[in-house]
Formats: structure tokens, C-alpha cells, sequence
């Protein structure tokens, strides 16, 4: 039977994000609401990337899911939402080569099945269901032909699957609005500026460790929500303001103001951490040798010349002011921590970013 054989398939690929401004809480655990808005850099998706391949056919049982080659439960709630969102948006799609028609209505019936690769670790705190969220709805969207109703929409739905993936449906510069809506719809990411906006901007990440983190960034931050009041304090009192100092940065291309609030925040991240009970430690010995590092050379140079965040592991991610400072910040690094006489470094160092 023909009708029963054709397979419909997309792929897209989503770079991962970092933040300068950190999400760290959630009102709405169900929804993904967060407790202050947040602010991103995209990463470019040579490097940190989702690879996902979606595809739809009569012959599929059901929704199945390979992450990296493996086969994991699709039956998780965050899959579901992402799901059961896309396919109340679907459109009527014609299939190009054969010029079949799948009918808005068929894709309530039709199964999916998902395969996404990461081209770095996952869960080392790099960020991969950012990227893998937010490339599902991209690739499904491309399946399904949805189109957004008001801008954003893909963005609010990327975050149910996982709050940060919201910020990687767009490149360059990208804002989390916290939003106020009980049902989230306006809990969305804007592009604040362009990839192309800030040049002379160069990212390094050292990967001190690509060990899967202790702590879930998920259960971490509902932890610090229940117990730390320098979370409460941070999300109502510090990032409100801090949220329009680094627009401002960004759009200026002022680095002073932008590493000053990148580190601080990041510093203030990990401090609300260590004032959950129990206590989170994300950074290791590697990772504060990292921001002394930085520290002492930003107070020698007057100004700073480089800036360094963690996420939710001890992997460092610094920005550069320019091409100079990157290639000195190289040499440090490599001078500070020497690598084996069997790495081979030329693995690590990619163009203008070094993973
Ligand atoms: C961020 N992180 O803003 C912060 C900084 C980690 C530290 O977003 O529960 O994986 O899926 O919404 O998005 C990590 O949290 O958590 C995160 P869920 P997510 O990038």
C-alpha cells in the first residue's frame, strides 16, 4: 500500500547559548516560568551544537527518541509539551517530491521520531538541551509548517522543553523575558543584536571538566528557590537592574561594563548556590585558578580586557575584548595549564574560538 510508505523528514541544526545574565528559579515548574528575565550570548553552531533530524510517516507505531545514538523515553513531560504544542500548530504540508498532501488534521494521528546528536558533551553544564530543544522546535516547526502567530511563539514553546532553550532560537545577542502571563505566552526571547553586531568579540571555553554534573541545573535551582534568600534577593533586587545596564553594554559594545556585569553575575550565581541548603558547588579548583586568572590581569590593564562565566559545571567561558587579548588569553592558558605531552592541542583550538 503506497499511502502507507512515504517518510517526511527535516533536519536543523541550534548552536548552544551562554549566559551573561543568569536564569536560576522558576515560578511555574510545569510551565518553565522563570523568576527574573535573562540574557544570552549564541554560541556559533560550528562548535556547541544540536544536530536534529525529525521525520513522520504511516508506518511509524509511535513517537521515538535517539539522543546520540541511543534510544531514550520520549514519555518525559518536557517532550510531550514541545509535542503536543507543535502538532496543535501544524499546518496542511505538501510533500515536494510526490506532491502528497498531509492534511492539518493528520498530524494528530501521525508519529514522529526524533534523532539529535550533540558535537560536545551533554549535561557538563555546556548547555546541550538548550541546543536540543531548541532545534527540535526549529525542525519540527520546518515539518509541520508552523508559522509563529506573534513573534516569539517558537521561543515560549523551545521553553517548555527546557528554560534555556529559549534563547537559542536566535543568534547573537538574546534576552529571556521573564514575562507576567499566568500562562506563560509572553515569557519569550527577543534578539537584543545581530551575531554580526559585536566583531571584535572573541569566545573561549575551557573545558575543565566534561564529567556529567552532580547536580541537575533542574533540581539545583528548585533547591535554591526553596532555601536560599540570596536567590529571592538576587531575582527581585540585583538582575531587574542589572538586566538594563547590560543591554545597554551590549548595544554600545561596551566591554568594561559588559565584563564587570558578566563576572559579577556569574560570581552571584554561584554564590546563591553555596547559600542553598544543602550548599551546590558548581566550580572547582581549576575554575577559581580560572577567574584569578582573569581577575589579576584585569586589574593590572587598568580596565578589563577579559570577561569569565560558569554555568552550572566548572567549565569557564571567557569572552575576549579583541583578536590581541584572545591570543594572549591563549598563551596564558596554555602557560597556566599546560597540557599533556600527549594532547593534542590542535583538537582544541578552532579559528577565532578555542574549545
Ligand atoms: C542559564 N543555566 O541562564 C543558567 C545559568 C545554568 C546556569 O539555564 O530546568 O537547563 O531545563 O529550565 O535551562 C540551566 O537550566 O533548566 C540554565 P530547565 P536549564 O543558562
Amino acid at each position: 500500500n503506497e499511502e502507507e510508505t512515504w517518510v517526511v523528514m527535516k533536519t536543523a541544526r541550534a548552536p548552544s547559548n551562554i549566559a551573561v545574565i543568569k536564569y536560576w528559579g522558576k515560578r511555574d515548574e510545569k510551565l518553565i516560568l522563570p523568576i527574573n528575565s535573562s540574557i544570552s550570548v549564541t554560541l556559533d553552531p560550528e562548535h556547541l551544537s544540536a544536530t536534529t533530524t525529525v521525520a513522520a510517516s504511516p508506518a511509524f507505531e509511535k513517537d521515538r527518541l535517539w539522543l546520540n545514538g541511543k534510544e531514550v523515553s520520549v514519555e518525559g513531560v518536557r517532550y510531550k509539551n514541545c509535542l503536543r504544542e507543535m502538532r496543535a500548530r501544524a499546518t496542511d504540508v505538501v510533500i515536494e517530491s510526490s506532491g502528497k498532501v498531509i492534511r492539518k488534521e493528520d498530524w494528530n494521528s501521525l508519529h514522529i521520531h526524533i534523532a539529535s546528536e550533540n558535537n560536545f558533551p551533554t549535561a557538563a553544564g555546556l548547555a546541550s538541551s538548550a541546543a536540543g530543544f531548541a532545534c527540535l522546535v526549529y525542525a519540527l516547526a520546518q515539518l509541520m509548517g508552523v508559522q509563529e502567530k506573534y513573534e516569539g511563539e517558537l521561543t515560549a514553546i523551545a521553553r517548555l522543553g527546557s528554560g534555556s532553550a529559549c534563547r537559542s532560537l536566535y543568534g547573537g545577542f538574546v534576552e529571556w523575558k521573564m514575562g507576567q502571563e499566568i500562562d506563560g505566552t509572553d515569557s519569550i526571547a527577543v534578539q537584543l543584536a545581530e551575531e554580526s553586531h559585536w566583531k571584535d568579540l572573541v569566545i573561549i571555553i575551557a573545558v575543565v571538566s566534561s564529567r556529567q554534573k552532580e547536580t541537575s541545573s533542574t533540581s539545583g535551582m528548585q533547591e535554591s528557590v526553596k532555601t536560599s534568600p540570596l536567590l529571592k534577593y538576587r531575582a527581585e533586587e540585583v538582575v531587574p537592574k542589572r538586566i538594563v545596564q547590560m543591554e545597554k553594554a551590549i548595544k554600545s559594545m561596551n566591554f568594561t561594563e559588559f565584563a564587570k556585569i558578566t563576572c559579577a553575575d556569574s560570581n552571584q550565581f554561584h554564590a546563591t548556590c553555596l547559600d542553598t541548603s544543602p550548599p551546590i558547588f558548581y566550580l572547582n579548583d581549576t575554575s577559581r585558578k580560572l577567574i584569578g586568572l582573569v581577575e589579576r590581569w584585569n586589574r593590572h590593564a587598568g580596565e578589563p580586557q577579559v570577561a569569565y562565566t560558569f554555568d552550572a559545571g566548572p567549565n569557564a567561558v571567557m569572552f575576549a575584548k579583541n583578536k590581541e587579548v584572545a591570543a594572549q588569553l591563549l598563551q596564558r592558558l596554555l602557560y597556566q595549564f599546560p597540557p599533556s605531552a600527549d594532547t593534542d592541542i590542535s583538537r582544541y583550538v578552532h579559528g577565532d574560538q578555542s574549545i
